[in-house]
């Protein structure tokens, strides 16, 4: 088999993130990705870049290959924290810790009031954190999802799919698949990208328009876990365990 390279890309503007994204591709494409990453980077709705890192490498291991979860559309009437309460009672988590986390995120969740980089990792139902760097939390990496997969996805949400929409289930897609993760809930950092998701291990991802106001700069990720989840090894799955995700099951509305 060809040999598969991971590619990241990051970029700034005076300091500030503007962007980034990663990729795992065969050898024979790693010239034509490292272009795009690069035009991503520098065409960025955010603002110019005057710092772009991209970063090539090649994997040490196989990736795991994944199935997406079922994304469901919610439209309702209810106000949002009543959506999310019928959402953490699917997810075995009380609704007042599930709640106060939402909020929290709202409000920018490290302890210097800023949006926090990476997710923070709740425990249920104690709602201990146990990220260990609680002012960047823990991202998760070495990700992508497959052509087949991604036109699949694009085929059956149609007019709903965003680059974000796919990002996210690829992301959401590799928290789910540890045992012990309870969801996760994401509201987007992005202030005028208002669409969020509550997402549950086997059920689905719930993506929900107007999880926050428009033009609000606040967001983040919050991975809810059971008791006793070793989180050392959590960690090291979500930063270094290489998954592609090569199966979608499909888009309600
Ligand atoms: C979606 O379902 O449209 C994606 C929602 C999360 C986006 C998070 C982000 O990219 O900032
Ligand atoms: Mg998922
Ligand atoms: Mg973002
Ligand atoms: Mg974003």
């Amino acid at each position: 088999m060809e040999k598969l390279f991971s590619i990241k890309m990051r970029s700034s503007k005076e300091g500030i993130h503007i962007s980034g994204a990663e990729r795992i591709v065969p050898e024979h494409q790693v010239e034509e990705v490292v272009g795009e990453l690069y035009w991503r980077a520098r065409e960025h709705s955010r603002g110019e870049a005057d710092f772009i890192s991209i970063k090539v490498e090649k994997l040490k291991e196989k990736p795991v290959y994944l199935k997406a979860p079922p994304i469901y559309e919610l439209k309702t009437e209810l106000p949002i924290e009543e959506v999310l309460t019928l959402l953490f009672r699917r997810a075995c988590i009380p609704e007042n810790l599930g709640l106060s986390i939402y909020s929290l995120i709202l409000r920018g969740a490290s302890p210097s009031g800023r949006v926090m980089r990476g997710a923070m990792i709740v425990e249920v139902p104690s709602g201990r954190r146990l990220e260990p760097d609680r002012e960047r939390g823990v991202r998760a990496s070495y990700l992508d999802i497959s052509k087949e997969a991604t036109r699949k996805l694009k085929k059956s949400a149609g007019d709903r799919f965003t680059e974000n929409l796919k990002e996210a289930l690829t992301l959401t897609t590799k928290i789910l698949n540890y045992p012990g993760v309870l969801g996760e809930l994401c509201v987007s950092d992005d202030p005028d990208y208002t669409t969020g998701y509550f997402s549950i291990p086997k059920v689905g991802y719930f993506r929900i328009f107007n999880l926050k106001p428009k033009g609000f700069p606040f967001g983040g990720r919050a991975i809810f876990v059971k008791e006793k989840i070793n989180v050392e090894e959590f960690i090291e799955y979500l930063e270094k365990k290489p998954i592609i995700v090569s199966e979608v099951v499909g888009y309600s509305s």
